[in-house]
């Protein structure tokens, strides 16, 4: 080994956890093979119908490790105040110890893997290398399916000594024991007692997210929970477009949405660059950059199916790992929302029988896929490329039943920031607790931003006023406001292509707007509304302002901000002007 920095934490980590053998994972088929075997003949996998899945597996977690677990996850800077008020924040020496406690010795009987990654495209000059050393191999067939893993990251390190290093161990699964905890200092992730995604894949949230805002900070750039996708308009110009919604709210599908049919005639196209993580950097012509720097889709099963989202039921034809969705007599899988019929009997995501009379969800609503990008028919040819794709508008969204309209636009990138800054969602089954509770998640990052929330947004600030005139245009969108019986008032999937149209339109001047106190609105000429076969009362919902509700949002945002020691002035003074506008309007 040529690398001394990485070799000598290799040799600590073995030291502390004892496993009894290591492997270095070079990502070859073969690897993948045998670890895929070994875990079918211990049970840890269940091999699929080959003829239907070809090359895919089942997994079934333990029950208490579904999804992300907020409350244990750390950001262990030197200072409390550098975590913010959103942030758990433990100090580094007591985190340490706690797990040094925990790590010791816990590889006994078992293997340690190092998993030498890539998070971004080779040669790119945005790509950064990571290291995972895990004992479980569940985890390691999913690092090969997110990131480019093995020798193409070991030949991008060479014998630099800056990677991110990540310790994991899926230890007894204990929730109790649970801990997934940041070092930014020290460029360290260290989780133990989960073997779920977010927990476990630590290129992805840990990682990509949460040290890379650091990072970003620090150097200038950004690291976003957005998806990437490319436009092609009727001109044959392409627009690309990064939005940010909180977990489990439509980001997968919305970068694989197919245009209506009578979008499609007129020529519209989109492509899929990401669908969860953007890195985005000034280019040499000073417009923004973004790379989704992932190498796959670890995305939501239920909903998905071939009228809301072909492009992912094609994505993860082969080479997929299912986990926790429901299993099939003939080895094939379903989840709820699935196409055709509800199957007559199957095997529930606990390993339980399961009929369409029992009372409880066959998948477990946050089931998911984990599929190679490379397969989604509608990926883009620009998905890797080293220098990413410049992003002309960025959409924030959450899951609001009311008030939030279906789409409306910043007067400018201040606005924007606010826009982000002051998102709201129901939460879903993607973390643990709380489902359906409205809450603050500021640019979708409340969960993942690995710095103090107040530094963050005055960092979008500062690159707005690098960016100058040349930033994107900032919209905000609400997919999910509902109608009067709890229905939604909106189709969603490929019918948001009213919206990403207008977008477009609006990103070459064109698309008409009219303004609000809010923001600038689309009429419902300009989102072809009458397409669509909406009740006229549906219609008007779609587009409202009402000005009471959304003085009291502009009042619980004032309440909301108090506990921010560290509030920009520019954020501060859009809620201020809000206000202004809300209370001079005639409605
Ligand atoms: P993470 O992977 O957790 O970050 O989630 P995501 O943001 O990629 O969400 P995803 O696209 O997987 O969607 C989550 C859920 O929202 C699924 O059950 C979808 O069916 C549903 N969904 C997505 N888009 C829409 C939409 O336009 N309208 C409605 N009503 N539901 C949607
Ligand atoms: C999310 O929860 O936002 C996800 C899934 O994309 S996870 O990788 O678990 O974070
Ligand atoms: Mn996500």
């Amino acid at each position: 080994m040529a690398n001394q920095t990485l070799q000598a934490w290799v040799d600590e980590v073995a030291a502390l956890t004892t496993p009894d053998s290591i492997h270095w994972c070079d990502g070859s088929e073969e690897e993948i093979l045998q670890l895929n075997e070994q875990m079918v003949a211990d049970g840890s996998l269940i091999r699929l119908d080959q003829e239907k899945h070809p090359g895919c597996y089942y997994a079934r977690s333990d029950v208490n490790d579904v999804a992300r677990v907020e409350d244990r996850t750390f950001i262990c800077s030197t200072k409390e105040i550098d975590a913010g008020p959103t942030n758990n924040w433990m100090c580094p020496v007591e985190m340490h110890e706690r797990l040094e406690r925990l790590f010791a010795g816990c590889m006994t009987g078992r293997t340690m893997y190092v998993i030498p990654y890539l998070m971004g495209v080779p040669g790119s000059p945005m790509a950064k290398v990571g290291f995972e050393i895990t004992d479980s191999p569940y985890v390691v067939v999913n690092m090969r399916i997110m990131t480019r893993m093995g020798k193409i990251a070991l030949d991008e390190l060479g014998d630099s000594p800056h990677f991110v290093k990540g310790v994991h161990s899926k230890g007894q699964l204990k929730p109790e024991e649970r801990y997934i905890s940041h070092f930014p200092d020290e460029n360290l992730i260290m989780s133990f007692s989960s073997n779920y995604g977010g927990n476990a894949l630590l290129g992805k949230k840990c990682f990509a997210l949460r040290l890379a805002s650091v990072l970003a900070r620090d150097e200038g750039w950004l690291a976003e929970h957005m998806l990437i996708l490319g436009i092609t308009d009727p001109d044959g110009n392409k627009t690309f477009v990064a939005a940010a919604f909180p977990s489990a709210c439509g980001k997968t599908n919305l970068a694989m949405l197919i245009p209506p049919e009578a979008y499609q005639q007129q020529g519209w196209k989109v492509e899929t660059i990401g669908d969860d993580i953007a890195w985005l950097k000034f280019g040499a012509d000073g417009r923004l950059y973004a790379v989704n720097p992932e190498f796959g889709f670890f995305g939501v099963a239920p909903g998905t199916s071939m009228s809301t989202n072909p492009n992912a039921m094609a994505s993860m034809r082969k080479d997929t790992i299912f986990t926790n969705v429901a299993l099939k007599p003939d080895n094939t899988i379903w989840w709820e929302g699935m196409d055709g019929d509800p199957p007559a009997q199957v095997t529930d995501w606990k390993g339980n029988p399961w009929t369409p009379e029992s009372e409880t969800p066959a998948a477990h609503p946050n089931s998911r896929f984990t599929a190679p990008a490379g397969q989604c028919p509608c990926i883009s040819p620009e998905w890797d490329k080293p220098e990413g794709v410049p992003i002309s508008a960025i959409i924030f969204g959450g899951r609001r039943s009311t008030t939030m309209p279906l789409v409306y636009e910043a007067t400018s990138w201040q606005h924007g920031t606010y826009l982000g800054a002051t998102m709201t969602s129901e939460k879903t089954a993607a973390a643990v607790g709380g489902l359906g509770q409205l809450r603050h998640d500021p640019m979708a990052m409340l969960p993942f931003c690995g710095y103090n929330m107040g530094d963050y947004w005055q960092h979008w600030l500062n690159m707005g006023e690098k960016g100058g005139d040349q930033m994107p245009r900032i919209y905000h969108v609400n997919w999910f406001r509902k109608g009067a019986e709890g229905e939604w008032l909106w189709p969603g999937f490929g019918e948001n292509m009213h919206v990403l149209a207008w977008i477009v339109d609006r990103c070459k001047g064109e698309g008409e707007a009219v303004e609000s106190p809010i923001g600038n609105l689309p009429t419902p000429a300009a989102l072809h509304m009458d397409e669509l076969n909406l009740t006229p009362s549906a219609q008007e919902e779609l587009l409202c302002v009402r000005v009471d509700e959304w003085k009291a949002e502009a009042k619980e945002r004032d309440a909301y901000f108090k506990q921010f020691d560290r509030l920009p002035a520019g954020i501060k003074e859009e809620n201020e002007r809000l206000k202004e506008r809300l209370s001079t309007c005639r409605v």
